[in-house]
């Protein structure tokens, strides 16, 4: 018996009595995650003298289990040990309640960092919220998204409770303690960090009635229950205040006590601390700040200012302005009375020597701005994409940009190749390791060795027959949990992704509908298509659940017609989450990246497709422009207009949806089925009629300019797959060239021009 085997088995027999063969795969679940964080607690903790502070109100951490044995070095040779008592991870792994504890990019975005993090080697920490239900549930009822709470936290979980706690104090005398509890990062063969996550001791779980509501109101028992609540009344965005100002309050107070307790003098903050701001959601950290150096450590106001604004940095990861956060300065006074006077300060010495309104903290509306505390009082503004980063500059904040262009700089995103290739796609990597050895595990840029072999038989064969193998453990999947059959001979065509209209999930629909239509009309494809969509809608969002309604019914529809089944299939997942993307990305064969140019920051999936051998259909948005840069125009799909042309419709607010559909045959019959007889038959009227209307009358993210440039690079794209020997080259490049969307290059990157912990 090795001596992992021999450790694994004592475990298992002190806990359940057992040997590791007659224990459930439930209590096996058990088993491992007490010996790994057994094994954990035998690393060391990553220290040093200057330590980064990554705050976020989301990181979507998806399951940890084989995360954690892969980083820590064990997994094949615990997959050995189980096998042979009948066992498997992955099987085990279900057991393991996934949390939810973001909504989609941004947190997936700050897990991949947090790994990367520690696998760097860097002294870091997130601080972040336990969310106790995290994002709903999803389910389909009448072919309509239902929420429901996703109870993940178990008796046992990663989650380990300290002993430290803060008090935070709100507006109205309200006080409330937090308990900390943390989540060991563990880094791949190196040291371990922490995920801390703050939660309210005085939590009431049965404050939730049915589904997701609950009292808004009572927020010494409510603060940690949900991410995110339903924005659209007042009541949900002063508990997303309230939120807010819960995590940076105890988040503040968690980096000036580790401060202290190391030794270091509040007035170097800046040498021994780098606060990364995720987004605006904890911008109040800035004020917060202040104020407890102002308050508590005899700071003057300047001395305060001027050390914080050495010490934060911000990301933006949006250009949408709907989604910038202006509070008003009457909710602030409400939650947090305290920051008010400091924000007016900051916003007062801004308008002192700044008259132009665009950079204003507080407007005149009297909305406060978080984004321009950001921009004024960090060092850093990044955007998350190239494109990403010149739009910021050039238009969105190009105000700013002028008055402070050294701060500006772009980090594109990355993700971990742990969970993305070698955790998802084991097939793969193994195979990678046995081509070019294992060096790209560390150096993710070492993967364009690969491209030795480009034309080299055996080795894309051996590509698209794990391309194969993942398409089956798909289908085997989606039949036992979704009860659709899918074909395994047929184009994986994929988009999974937040429903948003700018990501234009709605013109796939009108896709499909064209396809229907035309495999109605004898016209039928040469080889079977499966359109895979997985995505949630904001419970508030009418309109986003008014395109899943209409997948469901296209699925429906198109699925049940002996006619058109055989040649064209749709599925729209249920509760798409990491766990869902881990099965759906490998067995992709082409990724649809459709937002409407310059909408998409970045986008993430669209690099772990392409690391997992999918072809990208897309515009030239986000990411999707560097993917481009680095394929080169042979190896992706581009179509639709530019980003300037976008910018410019927007400027002359020229786009008229109903011009397109009047002047084009195909445009129409397709948005005229969504109101069709077929489609009211199983859908419903009003969400069927809200959406049509929606698309011929304002169309804002001018679906309907790009729909026919789409439909023919989609055809094109399925063409190129009849040419099997090209696309497999196409596959095998896409995975060469992923090297460059390592989150460790990303936070490389960010440690070299931003944070200077090295
Ligand atoms: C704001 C105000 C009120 C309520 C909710 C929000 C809110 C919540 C979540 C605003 C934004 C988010 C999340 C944004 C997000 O996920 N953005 C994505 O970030 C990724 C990582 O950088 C990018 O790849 C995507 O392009 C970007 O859309």
């Amino acid at each position: 018996m090795s001596n992992l085997e021999s450790k694994l088995d004592a475990l298992t027999r002190k806990l359940y009595g057992r040997p590791i063969d007659q224990v459930t795969n439930a209590e096996m679940y058990q088993v491992l995650l007490q010996f790994v964080k057994d094994l954990t607690d035998e690393k060391k903790e990553i220290t040093g003298d200057k330590k980064v502070y990554y705050i976020s109100a989301e990181f979507l951490i998806g399951k940890l289990l084989s995360n954690n044995l892969i980083n820590l070095g064990v997994y094949d040779e615990l997959e050995d040990i189980l096998q042979k008592n009948g066992k498997t991870i992955a099987v085990i792994e279900d057991e393991e309640p996934e949390p939810s504890l973001g909504n989609g990019g941004l947190g997936r975005l700050a897990a991949c960092f947090m790994d990367s993090i520690a696998t760097l080697g860097l002294p870091g920490a997130g601080i972040g919220l336990n969310y106790h239900f995290g994002l709903f549930k999803q389910v389909f009822t009448d072919r309509l998204q239902m929420a429901e709470k996703n109870d993940w936290i178990e008796k046992n979980s990663w989650l380990r409770k300290t002993d430290t706690s803060f008090e935070v104090e709100f507006g109205g005398g309200r006080k409330v303690k937090s308990v900390l509890y943390d989540i060991d990062v563990i880094g791949y063969e190196n040291g371990v960090d922490k995920l801390h996550l703050f939660d309210l001791e005085s939590l009431d779980e049965s404050l939730v009635k049915s589904g997701i509501d609950f009292d808004k109101e009572d927020i010494e028992k409510n603060l940690t229950l949900f991410l995110y609540p339903d924005d659209s009344d007042e009541a949900g965005n002063l508990l997303r205040i309230y939120q807010q100002y819960f995590m940076v309050s105890n988040g503040a107070q968690l980096i000036i006590k580790e401060m202290k307790d190391k030794g270091y003098d509040l007035y170097e903050m800046d040498k021994h601390v780098a606060i990364q701001i995720n987004d605006t959601h904890p911008t109040m950290v800035i004020p917060e700040l202040i104020r407890l150096l102002t308050w508590d450590e005899g700071f003057t106001m300047d001395d305060a200012i001027s050390v914080v604004s050495r010490t934060c940095a911000y990301t933006n990861h949006t250009i949408l302005a709907e989604a910038l956060e202006k509070w008003p300065l009457d909710y602030l006074n409400r939650v947090v009375p305290q920051l008010v006077p400091i924000i007016k300060e900051l916003s007062a010495r801004i308008a002192k020597t700044n008259k132009d309104p665009k950079v204003q903290i507080i407007d005149a509306d009297k909305r406060v701005h978080m984004a321009h505390i950001d921009i004024h009082y960090g060092y850093s503004v990044n955007g998350v994409a190239a494109i990403h980063t010149d739009i910021l500059k050039q238009s969105e904040l190009n105000a700013f940009y002028k008055l402070y262009p050294d701060k500006f700089n772009n980090k594109t995103n990355g993700i971990t190749f742990r969970r993305w290739l070698l955790s998802c796609d084991r097939p793969l990597a193994k195979f990678l390791d046995e081509t070019i050895g294992t060096d790209y595990r560390k150096d993710a840029d070492k993967l364009t060795d690969l491209l030795k072999y480009k034309d080299d038989e055996a080795v894309l064969t051996k590509i698209a027959d794990i391309k194969k193998q993942k398409k089956a453990e798909l289908i085997e999947y989606v039949k036992k949990n979704e009860g659709v059959s899918l074909d395994p001979e047929s184009i994986f065509d994929i988009q999974v992704k937040r429903l948003h209209e700018y990501k234009r999930q709605q013109m796939n629909a009108l896709y499909i509908i064209h396809k229907y239509l035309e495999i109605k009309a004898g016209k039928k494809p040469k080889r079977p298509i499966t359109c895979i969509f997985g995505a949630k809608a904001a419970p508030a969002y009418v309109i986003a659940k008014d395109i899943i309604h209409l997948l469901l019914v296209l699925q429906e529809i198109v699925n049940n017609d002996p006619d058109v089944s055989p040649y064209l299939k749709v599925l729209m997942v249920t509760n798409y989450n990491v766990s869902y993307a881990e099965k759906l990305i490998p067995a992709c064969d082409i990724s649809e990246q459709i937002s409407l140019a310059s909408k998409e920051a970045s986008g993430t999936s669209n690099m772990k497709f392409m690391l997992n051998g999918a072809v990208t259909l897309g515009t030239d948005d986000g990411a999707n422009v560097e993917i481009h840069e680095l394929v080169g125009d042979d190896n992706i799909f581009i179509f639709g207009v530019d980003s300037d042309t976008v910018i410019k419709h927007y400027e002359k607010a020229d786009y008229v949806s109903k011009d397109y559909y009047k002047k084009s045959k195909v445009i129409k019959e397709a948005v005229d089925f969504i109101v069709g007889p077929e489609a009211m038959k199983v859908g419903h009227k009003e969400n069927l009629e809200r959406l049509y209307n929606e698309l011929l009358n304002k169309d804002w993210f001018m679906t309907l300019l790009d729909l026919e440039d789409y439909i023919a690079k989609k055809d094109e794209i399925f063409e190129a797959y009849e040419d099997q020997a090209k696309w497999r080259r196409m596959m095998l490049v896409n995975i060469a060239k992923a090297g460059y969307f390592s989150s460790d290059r990303t936070i490389a990157d960010y440690d070299k021009d931003i944070w200077h912990l090295k």
